[in-house]
């Protein structure tokens, strides 16, 4: 495998403390030749702040799904021949609202290359029937389509790590968007970061810190769907609620951090690969998320408390709800932490998305995991699951404490 990187930081003791994350007033926006590793680190994947990096994808493979020259359109051929057109492919149809999302379907991606060619095809494109090819395993079904790399950036993911070690389904996804398609209001699965890189067409966000969005529920706590209902728009005037708006071309990447709430539109035909994860940089907020859900969890069950294996089926209720629980969230912590003790005890190199993970790297990785895990110890109601959190916190101990 190659691999000429390597993800470090400069002196993992600065990161000691989490610090509360600072105002954002602006979002900025960097080339990738003008910012390191350590400084993406240091200046906003530590302090949760947005950025727009372009150049990442310049020589990704997918960049020949688009024809270059006269107005970038994709290159649906190219599509086809490199893609199965037999796999199922997940939809959402952006003209139908159904339970609070829009509704689900599924297609052959040939049948969806169809349906967007006669899109375009057509003067004025069909708006009751918007479809939305989005969360597509693409990577994940065709492992030898080596589309694009990870960017070195995002190389530190515990989330797309541990998937791979359990064979389990991985949060690597591409975006296909036939103009005028839009996702919802939303803050990402598990309070995750996430990252989307346009390989062709222009995408419009808006972003909210995190409880910026409180200010825009109704009566009984209810988030918006759509931000452009008017009355939000009203909402956003009276209660003079702060966002940003930012807007993302071809070959520029999005970094999203935890927690913060975010609509996405397709202006044009839109194609973009996006992940979800996080690592020692908020993994905090994963566990603030987990734990704020497991007490929903409690108060809603709270009269079934006397029951026999309760607390088994308040984490069988939290992973049908939010897709983790404290087993599994614990599990992922032994992962990581295993994998970092092995570089520092063994001098064992670990190559993550093609980039070395650097040993300052490793130990920051071992003090964030300690961080949770001194919360996690005294609040996790499940005894064996307790004393693993102490065991792996003295294992820590040893090496870098
Ligand atoms: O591009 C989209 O439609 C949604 C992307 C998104 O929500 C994300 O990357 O977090
Ligand atoms: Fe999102």
């Amino acid at each position: 495998m190659m691999c000429d990187d390597e993800i470090e930081i400069e002196n993992h003791e600065k990161y000691k403390e989490i610090n509360s994350f600072p105002v954002v007033l602006e979002i900025e926006a960097h080339h990738v030749d003008s910012l390191t590793y350590n400084d993406f680190f240091d200046k906003f994947m530590v302090k949760n702040i947005p950025v727009l990096i372009t150049g990442i994808a310049d020589r990704w493979e997918c960049m020949n799904w688009v024809n270059t020259g006269e107005n970038c359109r994709i290159n649906f051929e190219y599509l086809k021949k490199t893609i199965n057109v037999n796999q199922d492919i997940p939809i959402a149809n952006c003209s139908k609202v159904y339970f609070n999302s829009h509704e689900k379907s599924e297609m052959q991606f040939g049948q969806f290359i169809d349906y967007w060619q006669t899109q375009i095809q057509q003067n004025e494109r069909e708006s009751s029937n918007l479809l939305y090819l989005k969360d597509w395993h693409l990577r994940h079904n065709q492992p030898d389509y080596g589309f694009y790399r990870t960017p070195i950036y995002f190389a530190s993911d515990w989330l797309n790590e541990y998937c791979a070690e359990k064979k389990a389904d991985d949060y690597r996804f591409v975006y296909m968007g036939p103009k005028g398609t839009w996702t919802p209001f939303h803050a990402d699965v598990f309070s995750s970061f996430s990252w989307s890189t346009n390989i062709v067409g222009t995408k419009k966000w808006i972003f909210f810190s995190p409880h910026e969005e409180d200010k825009l529920r109704d009566g009984l706590g209810n988030l918006p769907f759509d931000m452009n209902n008017e009355i939000y728009q009203c909402r956003i005037h009276e209660r003079d609620i702060r966002f940003f708006e930012v807007i993302q071309r071809a070959g520029q990447t999005v970094f999203v951090p935890s927690g913060w709430h975010h609509q996405v539109w397709n202006l044009e035909d839109t194609i973009s690969i996006n992940h979800n994860w996080f690592n020692g940089c908020n993994i905090h907020c994963i566990w603030d998320a987990l734990l704020s859900k497991f007490n929903a969890v409690l108060r809603e069950i709270d009269d079934c408390k006397d029951m026999d294996g309760f607390e088994e089926h308040c984490q069988l209720m939290l992973k049908s709800d939010f897709g983790l629980d404290f087993r599994m969230f614990l599990d992922i912590l032994k992962t990581i932490l295993a994998n970092r003790l092995n570089i520092l005890q063994n001098n064992a190199k670990l190559v993550l998305n093609e980039a070395k993970l650097g040993r300052e790297h490793a130990i920051y990785d071992l003090n964030a995991i300690h961080r949770v895990l001194t919360d996690f110890s005294t609040k996790c109601p499940l005894e064996e699951l307790q004393k693993s959190s102490q065991n792996m916190m003295i294992q820590i101990d040893k090496i870098v404490r």
